[in-house]
């Protein structure tokens, strides 16, 4: 055998330095924009993230809801394909036919939901107005609006149901879609909406614009409010059914695919790759996942538009105990960037890698990136929100949410492990709880704000510029006690005797 001389590592043995911050460089100028797929260098990618996000391909993870509310936030997630392909062809036109706008998802409900269950919704998202659609759902049809002045919800008359204090979509006062942003919220703010129904010329609604979203004229750019965009979603694919998985993800307008695999260096997948380039070469197809740098050379040749990164590092993953295979995460994204950066300077095109799974603080997405990830996947980051698949949970301290691996027994994810033809033979995932985070839009907002001033003390405005110019230090056992708090909390039981 052939023993690597280096140490496998992991991204909580590195600390970044700072670098010089210019006085131009500030987290409202950082931008956070990169490239998701294989381009000619110096050309623009045909799909640009605009946040170096995506969402692992998970049954307990990536819902049509998760979906929407990251591309919402310049992210990209890849709905699972444990499932038959017309379900998942169904979740992609789920969040392809999502009207992009300023409508909440999460302020949703359906017309015979109880009042009570109305009053609960506005008080968990904060809104005053909720969405009557017929399915309770962001992309259901919708029927009209109930605001709080609509009822009073501290009284008990909560009697009856949702749709009984309605107000139907035809009553509301509306604009159409060349009213500028600008206008729009001068009407919000001058008729006292809470919120203005935004038609097309056949009188369809295409979204809502919220008073509660645009708090003052500041925010406005003089624009027409920005014809109806619909929403990026990627999905995962197996190399077992593709040629028939394929073709319905792409008529259901599938943006992107990726291989899901828990080892990618396979004829299998190369194979599988070179079919669909050569079938449908217009559609951005990712590869993995990877270790090193020569597989992914391997799949880079085979056509792969980027390459995930990551073998046994997920928070969910037994695979290293089960089979001893695996490489700690910080290694594998610096030898498969510098493989990256020697491809790029052979052949002039540059194919993004992902680092996906095992990142456990917020800090591991910029270390990651540092080392030279293009963007990242988590599965527990987002299972913890109230987007993802997970059952919620009461514990005695607050609420947990379900999470399982998609090689446990309960997923049994089997296209995705080479365990034989038998299917699952013994598991390579756990199936637990991660703690509850509540809404995607607000935890991710905060990993952002660290990301961004983590890159200002780095002294980088771009993920380019912070992946050229960041320094990293490894920690000894001792500097990295010294890294945490040392005095006891307040909140913190008293233990000085
Ligand atoms: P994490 O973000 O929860 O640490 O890791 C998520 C990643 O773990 C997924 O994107 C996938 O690559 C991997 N995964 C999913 N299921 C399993 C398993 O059951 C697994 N072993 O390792």
């Amino acid at each position: 055998a052939q023993i690597i001389a280096e140490v496998s590592r992991t991204f909580n043995e590195f600390l970044l330095l700072p670098n010089r911050t210019r006085t131009d460089c500030s987290p409202a100028t950082v931008g956070l924009s990169t490239p998701l797929v294989r381009h000619v260098v110096g050309q623009q990618p045909a799909i640009e993230l605009g946040s170096p996000f995506t969402s692992a391909i998970m049954q307990a993870v990536s819902t049509p809801e998760l979906a929407i509310a990251l591309a919402r936030n310049g992210g990209l997630s890849f709905l699972h394909h444990n499932q038959s392909i017309q379900d998942q062809a169904a979740a992609v036109r789920q969040v392809k036919n999502f009207k992009a706008g300023f409508v909440t998802s999460d302020t949703n409900v359906r017309p015979d939901d109880s009042l009570c269950h109305l009053v609960a919704v506005m008080q968990r998202t904060g809104h005053s107005t909720a969405v009557v659609t017929h399915d309770g759902t962001a992309a259901g049809r919708l029927l009209g609006l109930v605001t709080s002045r609509d009822f009073h919800p501290q009284r008990h008359d909560l009697d009856g149901p949702v749709s009984s204090r309605m107000t139907a979509i035809a009553d509301l006062p509306h604009a159409s879609a060349d009213t500028t942003l600008s206008e729009a919220n001068a009407r919000l703010w001058d008729q006292r909406l809470d919120c203005l129904p935004v038609l097309d010329t056949e009188g369809h609604l295409q979204y809502l614009v919220f008073r509660s979203d645009y708090a003052d004229n500041k925010r406005f750019p003089n624009q027409a409010v920005d014809p109806a965009k619909r929403l990026r979603v990627g999905a995962g694919i197996n190399t077992h059914d593709y040629q028939e998985r394929v073709p319905a993800l792409l008529e259901a307008g599938a943006d992107a695919l990726c291989f899901d695999s828990s080892d990618g260096y396979s004829d299998w997948q190369a194979q599988a790759l070179t079919w669909v380039k050569k079938h449908y070469p217009e559609i951005p197809t990712g590869g993995g996942n990877v270790v090193d740098g020569e597989a992914f050379t391997f799949l880079a040749e085979a056509g792969a538009d980027f390459v995930k990164v990551g073998v046994g590092g997920g928070s969910i993953c037994i695979t290293r105990d089960q089979k001893g295979i695996g490489r700690g995460q910080a290694s594998a994204v610096l030898d498969v960037a510098a493989a990256r950066d020697a491809f790029r300077d052979r052949t002039g095109e540059y194919v993004p890698i992902c680092s996906d799974g095992g990142l456990v603080h917020d800090y591991h997405v910029a270390v990651a990136l540092a080392m030279g990830a293009d963007f990242v996947m988590m599965g527990r980051y987002f299972a913890r929100f109230d987007q993802a698949a997970g059952a919620k949970l009461p514990t005695r301290d607050g609420f947990v949410k379900e999470y399982w691996g998609e090689g446990s027994n309960r997923a049994r994810n089997w296209q995705r492990y080479g365990q034989g033809a038998q299917g699952l033979i013994f598991e390579e995932g756990v199936d637990g709880y991660v703690p509850y985070a509540g809404d995607l839009n607000e935890g991710l907002a905060l990993t952002i704000a660290k990301l961004k001033t983590t890159m200002v003390s780095c002294g980088s405005a771009t993920l380019p510029e912070f992946q050229s110019t960041a320094r990293l230090t490894l920690v000894s056992d001792q500097s990295f006690q010294e890294s945490h708090a040392n005095v006891t909390l307040r909140d913190a039981p008293a233990t000085i005797a």
